[in-house]
């Protein structure tokens, strides 16, 4: 298995976030990407490889024009008010408040957010085009017949959508790989995303599209952030109706319980036929996680990796999330070892 590593994941390095009502340092942070490469290099998976650079033209096959310019700006925008630490929104356009975009830097980090856990670094913009290009790198392997690669994105991409960013997301990379797939010859892709929040960028980005299937196993959004997305009455508008799937899970469902929902979602995908699977894989389904509240144990991961190549296709994987820094390594790696024995 080709895995696709950029050293550009360090330049986005937030300082802190807001968790249990206290400033705490991101959790989102380069050691995790760190770790996971030095995993992926134990477990001898295969080469490491640089990313190609594909451009804006990718990124903007999904994200509007005018977030892509907002995200290459808000760095500079930011600090010409004189402020020098991270870039971080406070309010946003709720119920009854009017979405024009304002034409402050403060106001539209606002406009194109949806959370405060999220922030603009100097280098955030560099870091997430070439996680951008990781993504796309293992999507182009793919189309040249490689069975199965791992883009080793940070920072992470499922929570953004097509003109907000948010829970440490700003190009939602795997959104970005797969319309890539699909413009170069793909006829259909599926998107399983196992990370345990919901993959709510990704989902919109497709909802009215059949050629995306997009499946995703998650904390339920009643419990869990991000809260306002994730049901399982969310199956898709128009011509994508019947091409979402959610599994929503209660908090601290076990192990045996998030593999059935795994099965359900992999029959889903047998049964579409894809000519690609893009698996949005995060790893904070751990029972350690410290963000979340699922129950998987590491070896359980190799299971996961197994299950998901027995589909027999064609597989990119995505890193989203997974937090507990100690073990995140094994468990992605677990996973990818577990893929290349089942592939
Ligand atoms: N401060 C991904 O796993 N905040 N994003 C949670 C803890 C946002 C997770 C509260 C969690 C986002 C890619
Ligand atoms: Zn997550």
């Amino acid at each position: 298995m080709l895995t696709i590593y950029s050293d550009d994941h360090r330049l986005h390095h937030g300082k802190s976030e807001l968790n249990d009502g206290e400033l705490k340092p991101c959790f989102e942070c380069p050691e995790r990407a760190d770790i996971i490469l030095d995993a992926v290099t134990e477990s001898k998976l295969g080469d490491v490889i640089a990313p190609d650079n594909f451009g804006l033209d990718p990124i903007r096959a999904v994200h509007n024009p005018g977030y892509v310019a907002f995200l290459e700006q808000a760095w500079n925008s930011w600090t010409a008010t004189g402020r020098h630490g991270d870039a971080l929104p406070l309010n946003w356009a709720i119920r009854g408040l009017r979405q024009i975009e304002p034409e402050t830097i403060d106001g539209k980090l606002s406009y194109f957010s949806f959370d405060a856990s999220t922030p603009i670094t100097a280098g955030t913009w560099k870091a997430a085009t070439s996680a951008a290009n990781v993504a796309l790198t293992g999507a182009a392997n793919l189309l040249q017949g490689e069975s199965c690669a791992f883009s080793l994105c940070r920072p992470p991409g499922h929570h953004a959508a097509s003109d907000y960013f948010g829970g440490y997301c700003f190009l939602n990379n795997a959104a970005i790989a797969t319309q890539y797939l699909l413009d170069h010859g793909a006829t259909r892709v599926a998107v399983l995303d196992v990370d345990y929040h919901h993959g709510n960028g990704t989902q919109s980005i497709f909802y009215e599209r059949s050629d995306v299937l997009f499946v995703s196993i998650h904390a339920d959004p009643l419990q869990e952030y991000p809260f306002f997305l994730g049901h399982v009455d969310e199956r898709g508008d128009g011509a994508g109706e019947g091409y979402t799937a959610n599994f929503p899970l209660r908090w601290h469902s076990s192990a045996p319980k998030w593999f059935d929902a795994l099965d359900a979602g992999l029959q889903l995908i047998a049964d579409y036929a894809p000519d690609y699977v893009v698996i949005s894989l995060g790893v904070d389904t751990y029972i350690d996680d410290p963000i979340s509240q699922f129950r998987l144990e590491t070896p359980d991961y190799l299971e996961v990796g197994s299950r998901i190549a027995s589909l027999g296709l064609p597989m990119l994987f995505v890193l989203e999330g997974g937090y507990a820094v100690a073990e995140v390594g094994r468990n992605v790696s677990n996973v990818l070892v577990g893929a290349a024995a089942g592939n």
